[in-house]
């Protein structure tokens, strides 16, 4: 009888810890993220890389589109709070504004982790890691491109400069402009006569670029914080009856597929690659913090530049 009552125990104890492990081998990691919407090509493939890479991880995604709006992005971080999801990431359409609610989920344990675009937050304990691009050197290595393709065509006189700028207060509009004015500030022959947002949508950079043409009949460079605002561009140069890459010459960041076209036809001449294909790592990191790991604070892509010279090689490889 004692034999048999303590065998019992035992056989419950062991059932007990195989279903035990058996939940949380089940129990899948839950990951919450609040996409900015999909207003670029750049943009639509990171979203694809996102979704793709949590489906071979095995991560169950709570996938969020906010349209834009930084309310609906704080909405659904809030809601992913309310959720209890295990780690939250989320790529902030503006730098600034982000405080309250990354102090919710702190207090709520929840980490997050910050994709693709930076905030401007003091507390930085209040994020685990920022994985993404170097916003700056892609400013620098356009201008970098820039004033060699100028030296090759021999263009040492004045040169005016347009430029249409990523959405407002984004950590990429910001700083592709700091690094491309960097380059300038050594050439005072070179200016950006003109700047302006068009909101890294190829509707708003062909508006505006129409506008700019309109105001203006000496433009000789276009530098567009993105792909999808110089290829609006190109259409509002056309429509003037100019050359886009010749009688203007257009250098753009991102490198997506649109931009390899363009290039191959001549109608832009420099793409800075700008990767969206972040899911993979965003999921790594997601699992190695559930393991218990401490994530590198930053978390750098690596990334090239692409004269329209390189194009028709490069775009078979391309993978967005
Ligand atoms: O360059 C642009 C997109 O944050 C790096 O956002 C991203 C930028 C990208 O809309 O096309």
């Amino acid at each position: 009888m004692m034999f048999s009552s303590k065998l019992a125990l035992a056989l419950a104890s062991c059932m007990l810890v195989l279903t035990t492990s058996a939940a949380a081998a089940q129990k899948k990691i839950t990951l919450g993220f609040s996409q900015i919407g999909a207003e670029s090509e750049w943009r639509t493939a990171n979203s694809e890389s996102i979704k793709a890479a949590a489906k071979d991880a095995g991560i169950d995604l709570k996938f969020s589109d906010a349209q834009q709006k930084q309310e609906n992005q704080i909405k659904a971080i809030r809601s992913f709070i309310a959720q209890r999801v295990d780690v939250i990431a989320f790529s902030p359409v503006v730098e600034s504004g982000w405080e309250t609610v990354l102090r919710e989920a702190k207090a709520a344990k929840i980490p997050v982790i910050l994709s693709d675009r930076a905030v401007d937050v003091k507390d930085t304990s209040l994020w685990v890691t920022f994985m993404g691009s170097d916003f700056v050197e892609e400013g620098r290595r356009a201008g970098n491109w820039l004033v060699g393709d100028l030296k090759q065509k021999g263009m040492n006189g004045p040169v005016n400069i347009v430029e249409l700028q990523g959405t407002v207060g984004s950590a990429p509009a910001i700083d592709r402009k700091k690094g491309f004015e960097e380059v300038l500030a050594k050439y005072p022959n070179l200016k950006i006569t003109r700047s302006q947002t068009g909101d890294f949508t190829r509707a708003k950079g062909k508006e505006v670029m129409e506008a700019f043409l309109k105001a203006d009949k000496n433009i000789n460079v276009l530098f567009a914080h993105n792909d999808d605002m110089a290829i609006g561009a190109i259409q509002a140069i056309e429509a003037a009856g100019l050359k886009p890459g010749k009688d203007i010459i257009i250098v753009s960041i991102d490198g997506v597929k649109g931009a390899f076209e363009a290039m191959m036809a001549g109608k832009l001449n420099c793409s800075v690659e700008c990767s969206p294909l972040l899911g993979p790592q965003l999921m790594a990191a997601v699992k190695d913090l559930k393991a218990g790991k401490t994530l590198e604070k930053r978390i750098v892509t690596k990334e090239g530049v692409f004269p329209a010279e390189s194009a028709a090689a490069a775009f078979p490889t391309r993978k967005y």
